[in-house]
């Protein structure tokens, strides 16, 4: 995986409810579709999940979530994908390992299942994305509060590290991510995305998920996650300015072109 532009993360959301694209991927053959696709239009990392995080979803079982991306992962690998489990259960994780992810996605960086630092420890060449999260879909906007929200999101992603690496996980393992609009407000998610650089401070690749999120239809009066296309370009293209590590998005060419077109023009 190369690493002098930023890396375009595809969605695979194999769910019947994820904001954007629940339902459209929520079978095996229309996920190895969409996936094939992405594949085409060079994605560097397929990520797959099989339980939507949007504010106030409920959670699917453990079974639940094995039975919809184990299938998935297995025959993307086959593929020669490059692979990532977004996932907050060390058992899910483990099974996808298993099946040949080499990244896991957390949206609780850890703290959802206190056996998963153990798990990425164990599994030292898998890359481990620590986002910053606040609690479960259901409650999470309630912990929308902040004082300053770049200073607090930094300081407990760096609780969040620290821990991990008492827990054995070595450092290269780790990307964090600022989980915007994981309880977040949309003035939260600016200030955070206008400051990404100071997270950057921690030493540490940054992955930024903004992509067709509701702050960007709040901005531009754009009710369909569709409509919120350019603005999450625009986003990747700054991301891409400023040489963050990678971007998590729901289409995968206009990102891959736009990030093209910076790392030309920076040449
Ligand atoms: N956002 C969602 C799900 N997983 N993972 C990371 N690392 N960062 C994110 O911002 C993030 C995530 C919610 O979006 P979706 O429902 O479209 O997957």
């Amino acid at each position: 995986m190369s690493q002098e532009r930023t890396l375009v993360m595809g969605i695979l959301n194999v769910t019947p409810d994820s904001f954007a694209d629940g339902g459209k991927h929520f079978n095996f053959d229309s996920a190895i579709a969409r996936a094939k696709e992405m594949i085409a239009e060079g994605v560097d990392i397929i990520d797959v999940g099989g339980e939507s995080t949007r504010p106030g979803a409920e959670r699917v079982s453990e079974e639940e979530e094995r039975v919809r991306v184990i299938p998935v992962i297995t025959e993307l690998a086959e593929l020669g994908a490059t692979i990532s489990i977004d996932t907050m259960r060390a058992s899910t994780a483990v099974a996808a390992i298993g099946a040949g992810a080499t990244l896991v996605n957390d949206v609780s960086g850890g703290l959802a299942d206190p056996d998963m630092a153990k798990v990425i420890a164990k599994n030292p060449m898998v890359q481990y994305v620590v986002m910053h999260w606040r609690g479960h879909s259901k409650q999470m906007q309630e912990a929308a509060v902040y004082k300053d929200v770049v200073s607090e999101v930094k300081n407990e992603l760096d609780e969040r590290v620290i821990d991990l690496l008492k827990s054995g996980v070595n450092a290269e393992q780790i990307i964090i991510d600022p989980g915007i609009g994981f309880a977040k407000e949309a003035a939260h998610n600016w200030e955070l995305l206008r400051n990404i650089e100071r997270l950057a401070l921690l030493g540490y690749p940054i992955l930024v998920g903004a992509s067709r999120k509701r702050f960007l239809g709040e901005l531009l009066g754009a009710n369909s996650p569709d409509d919120r296309e350019a603005a999450s370009i625009a986003i990747t293209t700054k991301m891409a300015e400023l040489g963050i590590w990678g971007v998590r998005t729901h289409s995968v060419k206009p990102h891959r072109d736009a990030i093209e077109v910076v790392t030309e023009l920076s040449k």
